[in-house]
């Protein structure tokens, strides 16, 4: 049954269509964060010439193009000088619907063209909704690469180049439930480490918040961390599971923030696995393992900064990409680069503060900028990610820290909300906002 030509000549009739009969998608597309196009969905009737009497060259004007066909009926035209009459509904980019329809009302096909109906479909961010999911939150930035950036220490050394790629290989290997590869490190790569160790060790007990320096001591005693050698992940991933249950999983390098932020949402950590370039110890751009295992681990384990760091995550799932640079920036001045007080003095949380000698000293001196964290205030204050940090925000606890930006995400629009359910490590959404 001709069940569109009907509706298509009630409605023209003046009838109305129920919504159950109409095919029209109503819904929305699910995107890939990374897909920028909007998509169109229309409806058509075409007018085929007289003499026109094959239908699969029509077809084939759409195959050749972007354009998906998802309905279509035909039927003898009654029209003068035509053949045939078709109803279609199409989807496509935006853009490639206009030029392929205009290239069908000109063809030499086609008595007559009119487009009954368009619409933009509204479009839904994918988010990942199971653990495993984070298989495919691995978009990669390239910044700071040894292979593409001349300013990078590497840049010039070739061996050091083929053992990133090697490492880097690791990660795009690895999937989630795996266990991480282990790495056997260099004489070389262990000096760097050492050197990094040794000065941050000194630093620690003055400098790194008590809850960094506590936890610092229990992975030297339970998780093998020394000068001598540089922990495996996968060793240190099981640490993090009985302390907070959250673990690591490998990456090759500096990810889109949404994909990044969106791990969190999971108490999973994407960790690089290769270290630094040995001639430049003190401060580096890009996170690397000494960065993810002496920054980021041993606060990982902290019970109230492992929940900071997930509702962080949580509230990422979803959100616009306006809000995913303000929460990119949070997650900067916080887990990156925070600094708190403890009995009245300032000391270091932030991973980025607490992996790099150089910037440790600097955040402790009087030289930088301190200022009381406020979500909306730091949420956009302006940073730089190629050396030293200008400014540091300053919370009075993790608890209050916690407390505000559970205030800032409530204020967040979202298509909905999200929970976490740890028995099936799956989010659920909830659309009751
Ligand atoms: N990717 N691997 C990795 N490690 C990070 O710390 C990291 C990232 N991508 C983005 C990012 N950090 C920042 O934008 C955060 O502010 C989210
Ligand atoms: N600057 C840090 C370090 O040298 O360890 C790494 C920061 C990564 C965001
Ligand atoms: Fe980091």
């Amino acid at each position: 049954a001709n069940i569109e030509f009907e509706k298509q000549e009630r409605k023209s009739r003046g009838g109305s269509i129920s919504e159950e009969e109409e095919v029209f998608q109503n819904g929305e597309v699910i995107v890939s964060p990374v897909e920028k196009e909007i998509r169109s969905q229309c409806s058509v009737m075409v007018t085929l010439k007289e003499g026109m009497t094959s239908l699969s060259r029509i077809i084939r004007v759409f195959e050749s193009s972007k354009v998906t066909l998802e309905h279509i009926e035909s039927r003898r035209s009654k029209k003068k000088g035509a053949q045939i009459d078709l109803f279609l509904i199409c989807l496509s980019p935006k853009e490639t619907l206009t030029m392929v329809l205009n290239s069908l009302r000109q063809s030499s096909l086609v008595a007559d063209l009119n487009v009954l109906n368009q619409k933009d479909l509204k479009r839904e961010i994918w988010i990942p909704t199971h653990i495993a999911d984070l298989d495919k939150c691995t978009h990669l930035v390239t910044k700071f690469e040894p292979e593409l950036d001349s300013d990078h220490p590497g840049f010039t050394d070739m061996n050091y180049r083929a053992r990133r790629a090697q490492i880097a290989d690791i990660a795009f290997e690895y999937k989630y439930g795996q266990k991480i590869p282990r790495v056997e490190y260099t004489e070389d790569e262990i000096r760097t480490w050492g050197h990094v160790y040794r000065h941050l060790k000194e630093l620690f007990p003055a400098y790194a918040c008590k809850e960094h320096n506590d936890i610092f001591k229990l992975l030297e005693k339970e998780c093998g961390y020394s000068e001598n050698t540089i922990p495996q992940l996968e060793d240190v991933s099981n640490f993090l599971k009985r302390k907070t249950g959250w673990q690591l999983r490998p990456v090759a390098g500096l990810l889109l923030a949404r994909d990044f932020l969106a791990s969190l949402a999971f108490r999973t950590f994407q960790c690089t696995q290769y270290i630094r370039h040995g001639s430049k110890p003190d401060h580096s751009p890009e996170p690397d393992c000494i960065h993810e295992l002496i920054g980021h681990v041993p606060m990982l384990a902290d019970p109230i900064f492992a929940q900071f760091s997930q509702e962080l995550g949580l509230a990422s799932l979803g959100a616009s990409d306006e809000d995913i640079e303000r929460f990119a920036t949070l997650y900067w001045f916080t887990v990156e680069f925070g600094l708190c007080k403890q009995n009245g003095d300032i000391k270091a949380y932030g991973a980025g503060t607490l992996s790099s000698y150089g910037e440790l000293q600097h955040a402790m001196s009087e030289n930088p900028e301190k200022k009381t964290f406020d979500p909306s205030v730091t949420a956009v204050q302006q940073y730089t990610d190629q050396d030293l940090q200008p400014v540091y925000f300053v919370t009075e606890s993790f608890e209050n820290m916690m407390e505000k930006m559970r205030v800032y995400a409530a204020s967040i629009v979202r298509p909905y909300n999200v929970r976490y359910n740890p028995y099936t490590q799956s989010i659920e959404t909830l659309d009751d906002k």
